[in-house]
């Protein structure tokens, strides 16, 4: 499978649609803002009125984040990709996206980034600040083109629970949230193993088991329906709840 690398193509067509006026594209689309379904759901919502997730300052980070769940991948493709540092990890952009592609480390460092200090907690009773950076996934979902009839994001993980793969799934409202991040740094470094490496979710209004780690894929559907027992995540296919509102 060829990889399609669809930050430079959008970069491209950037360029061509600056010097062909009047001739339509979607990055065209987006820089001018005249239409898009993000920016028609960001006034819906009313941008300033989003609820934001508190912040931290970093005098507040825990010392030390612990891992929960997986704490590492079981496989040996994982292993062979950690040996290499995650060089050649990537992030698949596909399901109800015009633009399906495939997204290397460097794509997304290459991205804005956002830095937040925000307080993750886990059902089981422990919490724990920690200073996350990534580009907003709102960005990516720009940039692939997400189609009218999506309504979810579905979040791919590498790893495997009891026989399961872990995954985990938001709305586009979540989706779409400012402080809703790829993250792949905690604390200004490389993410730890434990806490995800190379990538994983921050959505910062949901409980911890939301945030899916090592992320391989994320998907824009219309239905939860077919992706694990369709309820919307492993842990929500284990009776927890979807909706996992702090
Ligand atoms: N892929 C994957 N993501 C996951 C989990 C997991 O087991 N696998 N555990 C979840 C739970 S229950 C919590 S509390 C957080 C823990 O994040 P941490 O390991 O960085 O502390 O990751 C969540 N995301
Ligand atoms: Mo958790």
């Amino acid at each position: 499978m060829q990889r399609r690398n669809f930050l430079v193509a959008a970069g491209a067509a950037f360029v061509a649609g600056c010097s062909e006026i009047g001739k339509t594209n979607w990055f065209g689309k987006l820089v001018d803002g005249a239409e898009g379904w993000h920016r028609g759901l960001h006034r819906a919502l009313g941008v300033g009125r989003i609820p934001m997730a508190p912040e931290y300052s970093r005098a507040d980070l825990s010392p030390y984040f612990r891992g929960n769940g997986s704490l590492t991948v079981d496989t040996d493709a994982y292993r062979a990709a950690e040996a290499e540092g995650f060089a050649n990890w990537r992030l698949a952009v596909g399901g109800l996206v015009d633009n399906p592609g495939e997204l290397t480390m460097d794509d997304l460092r290459a991205l804005p980034q956002r830095t937040q200090i925000t307080r993750h907690d886990c059902v089981e009773g422990w919490s724990a600040i920690g200073e996350w950076t990534g580009p907003q996934l709102s960005r990516i979902l720009e940039t692939a083109g997400v189609q009218p009839e999506a309504n979810f994001i579905i979040f791919r993980c590498a790893d495997n629970l009891n026989g399961a793969d872990y995954y985990e799934s938001c709305d586009m409202d979540d989706a779409i949230h400012p402080q809703t991040i790829i993250a792949h740094q905690l604390n200004g470094e490389a993410l730890p193993v434990r806490n995800g490496a190379p990538l994983r979710l921050r959505i910062e209004r949901q409980l911890g088991y939301k945030h899916a780690k090592y992320l391989t894929g994320i998907e824009a559907v219309a239905s939860l329906d077919g992706y694990g027992q369709g309820n919307g995540g492993y842990w929500e296919d284990r009776g927890y709840q979807w909706y996992a509102g702090i």
